[in-house]
């Protein structure tokens, strides 16, 4: 009798793996096939076609017209446009269009909230991203990305200003970000650990590389701009200090938060960008920015603070909110925090008579 053919095929096998796509990988953590994971399974989807069309523009960005450069126009957070964050943020606009899944989009290019009506009876996610981030790598080639963060609608009404979503950074739903890099990536979470896929030029998929992946709890590189050294608090000074003077440390900053949190997130260490005495709420944006990437730091045995209290318990004030940050490995971000409560103890008391002075 001839050997029946028994299928090897599971998610164990390397086939198995080889195939595991996004869409397949989020009903498998959400461990249904209802209505909900569906939509968070094409919510994911659609967010990794705009990161494959990003891609196709960035790899042929010096080939074609119009790709690179400064669009002359400044966003709402004063910065200089350029044309490929204007490309990127229209692709994450068009990818959601007559998709029934996301109401509305908040993006670091946009002012105002982005509602799509027609989604709005079924989609009740709003989606909130920074299309390019790292935008001044974009011309001269090296790595940016795009984070995404999304929410669910709180309420019934559509809320134009978006009130519901000034909530901390625990009431996100998922998160991640895409890196443009040597290769492109897809890193997320829904709250059950951080996968990465690389997408597969040859297939046109984002393919699983690594599940549950784990920040080591030390590093030995920390990121920060330290050209802004002087502008720093005393604790932060003295944080550079440190590691200036001890053995074991690396000074590695690529320019683009997401490339800096990927080494983290893969060897560990810290990345921070704290205030200024002239900017003491920092650069980075809480909403689309840092709370996403909080979000998969502790989802990977991570942290993130903004040097007073953890990034996903702050409460936003408005849409484009900006926050200190020190992510990364629970030791790294725990000794800069040390230093931060140290100066903070050596400060007087403000009393009510000195505080006028
Ligand atoms: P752009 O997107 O405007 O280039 O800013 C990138 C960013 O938000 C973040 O990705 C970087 O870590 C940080 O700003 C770089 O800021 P500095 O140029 O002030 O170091």
């Amino acid at each position: 009798m001839a050997d029946s053919y028994q299928p090897t095929v599971g998610t164990d096998s390397s086939l198995g793996r080889d195939s595991m796509t996004l869409s397949q990988h989020v009903l498998q953590q959400l461990d249904s096939f209802g209505p909900e994971a569906q939509d968070l399974s094409a919510i994911m989807n659609r967010i990794a076609f705009a990161g494959k069309l990003v891609s196709r523009r960035l790899t042929r960005a010096g080939l074609v017209e119009d790709a690179l450069g400064f669009t002359g126009r400044k966003n709402i957070q004063g910065e200089s446009v350029k044309k490929m964050d204007v490309y990127a943020n229209d692709v994450f606009i068009s990818v959601f269009q007559q998709s029934g899944l996301i109401c509305r989009l908040v993006s670091e290019e946009m002012d105002d909230i982005y509602p799509i009506p027609e989604n709005c009876s079924t989609g009740r996610y709003t989606l909130l991203y920074d299309p390019i981030d790292g935008s001044s790598n974009v011309d001269i080639n090296l790595n940016v990305g795009s984070i995404f963060s999304l929410r669910r609608q709180q309420g019934d009404d559509i809320d134009p200003t978006g009130a519901d979503l000034l909530t901390p950074g625990r009431d996100q739903i998922a998160a991640g970000y895409i890196l443009y890099g040597p290769s492109t990536v897809f890193v997320y979470s829904l709250g059950k650990g951080v996968h990465c896929f690389t997408l597969d030029p040859s297939l046109g998929e984002f393919i699983l590389a690594s599940e549950n992946v784990q920040i080591p709890a030390h590093g030995s590189n920390y990121s920060v701009n330290e050209g802004n050294f002087w502008q720093w608090e005393d604790s932060y000074r003295d944080y550079i200090r440190y590691v200036h003077h001890h053995q074991g440390y690396s000074s590695r900053y690529s320019g683009a938060l997401v490339g800096d949190f990927h080494r983290i997130l893969m060897q560990g260490g810290v990345f921070l960008y704290p205030g200024t005495l002239k900017k003491p709420e920092g650069k980075l944006r809480l909403l689309y920015e840092s709370a996403p990437l909080a979000f998969l730091a502790e989802q990977a045995s991570g942290t993130a603070s903004t040097g007073e209290q953890p990034i996903l318990d702050v409460d936003p004030d408005q849409i484009h909110m900006r926050t200190p940050l020190i992510i990364g490995s629970v030791e790294d971000v725990d000794l800069v925090k040390s230093f931060v409560q140290e100066r903070k103890l050596e400060r007087p008391p403000v009393s009510s008579g000195m505080a006028s002075g």
